[in-house]
């Protein structure tokens, strides 16, 4: 790549998070980027699941509750003994991470529910500060959660549910600290441990899918699975496989997915509250960020930007403008697409592709990072125009990396 003046920058954690929903994409043409296989960093903020392709899982063997192979090698318990831990334990803490999402409050409720249902005490916890977002309070049992640090409640079991490291569970820690038993239950692949029994299996598609397992095996031990319990965990689910559009949607994941409708899970409830409240706002936004699109390398790169005066113009706030990077990547013929944010740190950047261009190399030239299908960078030195530019001019050398197979379909 082109030797590009390093500007301090930061990764936006949304870059990293976005392409742990596209980790199990299975590519459709060569990959020609050696980086393909990389490992996920150690320090990685939200290290993404190694999700399992589907030819490796034998159908044969896939019938949802059964125990699979695919656990990480930090993993030390099956889900089975896990439950045997949650019978013998009366009250719970169960906590998820920082800026919780879907999957993670869903799996935290349907497991407090299943829980409860059995005469436990059961508490779920919120390890940051920031405002739960309002389009989840559809979730039954969301106002019961409460700040970690307004807990002073007796803990005799911590859960920790789609989230394996202390760094993600804040104030959660001290809790964890004193808990006689605490247990991990989670599909991040991840080299550290924290909890005295640990779950961790990267080809789950949610971790509400393995908590799901867990409810029906506390079933079986005197639990009552309610529609609230199924309708958290399918949110998760639905949360983490994009409604059931990434690659990681499995067979596990259909599996789990006519379980939870079994049990009452409402999907139309679900879709018009997780994947049907974009704000008006952010259309508004969308409208400009496509008019202004530039195509690059055969139509096959795309950049458009957004400045300080779009947002406040259209009354838009940056989380508004999460989104649009994915509506540039889904233009047909598109493999990478870059949106530039002005913000007053600096200009935004958020990069994607669609196969397989490795969007991290980009971000590396500007000091991000993230992954070969999601990163970001902060470029601090430059007007945005400017900035377009010089992500522009990078642009032929990722297009050089495509497969020939995309290459000679554009051309
Ligand atoms: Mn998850």
């Amino acid at each position: 790549m082109t030797n590009s003046t390093l500007h301090s920058s930061s990764l936006h954690e949304r870059d990293v998070v976005e392409h742990k929903q596209q980790a199990g994409k299975k590519l459709t043409v060569a990959q020609n980027t050696p980086a393909a296989h990389e490992p996920v960093p150690a320090s990685s903020p939200n290290p993404a699941p190694v999700l399992a392709s589907s030819s490796e899982s034998n159908p044969a063997t896939s019938a949802f509750g059964l125990s699979r192979d695919g656990v990480t090698p930090q993993s030390n318990t099956t889900l089975s003994e896990i439950v045997q831990q949650l019978c013998m334990c009366d009250n719970f803490v169960i906590t998820g991470h920082v800026n919780p999402d879907g999957d993670c409050l869903g799996a935290q409720l349907a497991l407090m529910h299943a829980l409860r249902s059995m005469g436990k005490t059961a508490t779920c916890i919120r390890v940051s500060n920031t405002p739960l977002d309002s389009a989840f309070q559809f979730l039954p049992g969301i106002n019961s959660i409460v700040p970690a640090e307004e807990f002073h409640g007796e803990c005799g079991c911590f859960v920790a549910v789609d989230v394996p490291t202390l760094d993600r569970i804040g104030a959660g820690a001290q809790i964890l600290q004193a808990a006689p038993v605490s247990i991990t239950i989670d599909h991040h692949a991840c080299d550290t441990t924290m909890t005295q029994y640990v779950y961790v299996n990267p080809r789950a598609a949610a971790a509400s899918l393995l908590v799901w397992r867990v409810c029906l095996m506390l079933e079986q031990q005197g639990a009552t699975l309610s529609s609230a319990a199924a309708q958290c965990a399918f949110t998760g689910l639905a949360t983490d496989t994009g409604s059931f559009q990434y690659g990681n949607t499995d067979l596990d994941a259909f599996e789990c997915a006519c379980s939870l409708l079994h049990y009452g899970a409402n999907v139309a409830l679900t879709s018009s509250f997780m994947f049907q409240r974009r704000t008006l706002a952010s259309y508004k936004l969308q409208a400009r960020t496509i008019s202004r699109a530039r195509f690059y390398c055969e139509n096959t790169c795309v950049i458009s930007s957004l400045a300080l005066d779009d947002f406040t113009q259209l009354h838009a706030t940056l989380s508004d403008s999460e989104d649009l990077v994915n509506a540039l990547r889904s233009i047909e013929g598109v493999e990478v697409a870059v949106m530039l944010r002005e913000t007053p740190d600096g200009i935004r950047c958020s990069a994607r592709s669609k196969l397989c261009a490795n969007v991290r190399m980009l971000a590396q030239n500007f000091g991000g990072g993230g992954h070969i299908g999601a990163a970001g960078f902060t470029i601090h030195d430059a007007s945005l125009d400017e900035a377009c530019n010089r992500v522009a001019a990078l642009l032929p050398t990722l297009y050089a990396t495509l497969p020939e197979e995309i290459q000679r379909v554009r051309a």
